[in-house]
């Protein structure tokens, strides 16, 4: 099984594909280039495009998915181009996947398919290969039927009347087993390596603010990872250069951090065996205190990927954290000529629809002071009620404490070092930085804060707000 589905992959790099797209009414694809896309993960895969092929339809045609007419164009097409592969934008049943394939004589994938390939050949951690494994398995098992039954003609076995068993059929049974005893394996081993990693993401989490980059594939996330952090992602203009998570400090100056994840890509109508396999891999974002969405601004189909990204992040469960739209490559924007402009969101446009947006360019720089302000403005805003002891003889920092926080109450007592006053005040996380960085004695929470390196975050590992979430 594992070795068909490896030469599978293979057969992609390098061959001649031809791209076939239906537009049907309800398509969510470019109207301008509506096969864009597809050409940029066929890119991705390795193909060399050699042709494209669209056809307008109210519905899909059952057998073949397009029209009669239209097959015979694509095997015309397929011999007089000496193609290899075809890729349909569209998602094909295994019948219809085994029709086409008969009828062109040449072999035919989805879009589906197209992206699970790229996943198996970017997967490079244990915890990758299983998740893409897992996927392609479940992807292909409804398939294997058409796969040996069409073999079993091409082969020319017995002839496959009503009741009889040919050697397809057979195969078939062996295969199904053999795909679900593996399907168990690979789900343990997956099971084991998640296990740890939702203990390292808790662990994280425990006393740092987490901020999860998303977005649309290509959008700039490792990018803006790499300029806002020390770096090291991975960045390239190909679809799902990013596959596994990064998870790097964010210094806003002053002593005071975040912890910023990069991570993978979404895309419209991700195969939603990828989507599950994928949610662990997101769980830095799904877990994390804030999200920045990462988007193309200078891509026209920006509204539709932002309502992707919206999308998958409701369905992964990342529903309840405060979510920032980063409007990204807005130098782009500027160099872009008149007609690509007339089809593009403006940022005045953007700004009207996405008030709270931030337009950034993630190459030059632009725009990340703002966010930066944004992140500490944002990070210190969390008031939570606190109770801080200070010694009465420290009267800086107890005018600090006035001046900086809301106080609630103040009660006075002394105890083996002298008089203090213990204040019960509301406070953000950024206060609390400053008033230990004053390097003062006092305690929060009954817990010393004085010499703790890395404020708030460092004091407390695990804060009483946080470990719930
Ligand atoms: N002009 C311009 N290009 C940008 C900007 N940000 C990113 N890019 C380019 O966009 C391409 C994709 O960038 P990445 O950072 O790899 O994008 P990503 O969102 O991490 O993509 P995946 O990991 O594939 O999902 C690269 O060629 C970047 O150089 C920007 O602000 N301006
Ligand atoms: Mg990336």
């Amino acid at each position: 099984m594992q070795t068909n589905i490896r030469e599978s992959i293979e057969n992609i790099s390098a061959e001649a594909a031809i791209l076939v797209g239906v537009r049907l009414s309800t398509s969510k694809s470019d109207w301008l280039d509506p096969l864009g896309e597809l050409r940029a993960l066929a890119e991705t895969a390795g193909a060399r495009v050699v042709g494209e092929l669209l056809q307008n339809l109210n519905q899909p045609r059952g057998a073949t998915y397009i029209g009669k007419g239209k097959v015979e164009e694509l095997a015309a097409m397929v011999k007089e181009l000496g193609a290899r592969i075809v890729i349909f934008d569209n998602e094909l049943s295994p019948s219809q996947i085994q029709s086409l394939e008969e009828a062109t004589s040449c072999k035919v994938l989805d879009r589906s398919e197209l992206i699970l390939d790229i996943f198996a050949n970017r997967a490079t951690t244990r915890e990758a290969q299983l998740q893409v494994e897992i996927a392609q398995l479940e992807y292909t098992a409804p398939r294997l039927r058409a796969m040996w039954s069409h073999l079993g003609q091409v082969t020319g076995g017995a002839p496959m009347g009503v009741g009889t068993r040919g050697p397809g059929e057979q195969q078939l049974e062996i295969d199904r087993r053999l795909v679900q005893s593996r399907l168990g394996v690979l789900r343990r081993d997956l099971e084991t390596i998640l296990a740890r990693k939702e203990r390292e993401v808790r662990e994280r989490r425990g006393g740092h603010f987490t901020v999860g980059i998303v977005g649309y594939t290509n959008a700039g996330k490792s990018t803006l990872f790499n300029k806002l952090t020390e770096g090291g992602a991975y960045v390239a203009d190909k679809l799902f250069a990013t596959l596994m998570t990064r998870v790097e400090s964010w210094s806003l100056g002053g002593g005071e951090s975040v912890l910023l994840s990069d991570t993978v890509g979404f895309i419209r109508d991700l195969p939603h065996h990828l989507v599950a396999s994928f949610r662990s891999t997101l769980a830095d974002a799904v877990h994390a205190h804030v999200i920045f969405i990462v988007l193309d601004a200078s891509d026209r189909l920006a509204p539709a990927q932002l309502q992707t990204v919206r999308e998958v992040l409701d369905d992964i469960g990342a529903k309840s954290q405060p979510r920032l739209l980063l409007l990204n490559k807005v130098d782009r924007i500027g160099a872009l000529g008149y007609e690509a402009k007339q089809s593009l969101r403006t940022l005045e446009e953007w700004k009207a629809i996405e008030p709270d947006s931030i337009a950034i360019s993630s190459t030059l720089g632009t725009g990340l002071e703002e966010l930066a302000d944004w992140m500490r403005a944002h990070k210190g805003g969390e008031q939570l009620e606190h109770s801080l002891r200070a010694s009465l003889r420290d009267s800086r920092l107890i005018d600090a404490i006035e001046r900086r926080t809301v106080v609630l109450a103040r009660e006075y007592g002394a105890d083996e070092s002298g008089d203090f006053v213990e204040f019960t005040a509301k406070l953000g996380a950024r206060v609390l930085d400053e008033l230990i960085a004053t390097g003062a004695s006092f305690t929060i929470d009954g817990q010393p804060a004085r010499g703790v390196k890395g404020g708030w975050s460092a004091a407390r590992r695990s804060p009483p707000h946080l470990r719930d979430m």
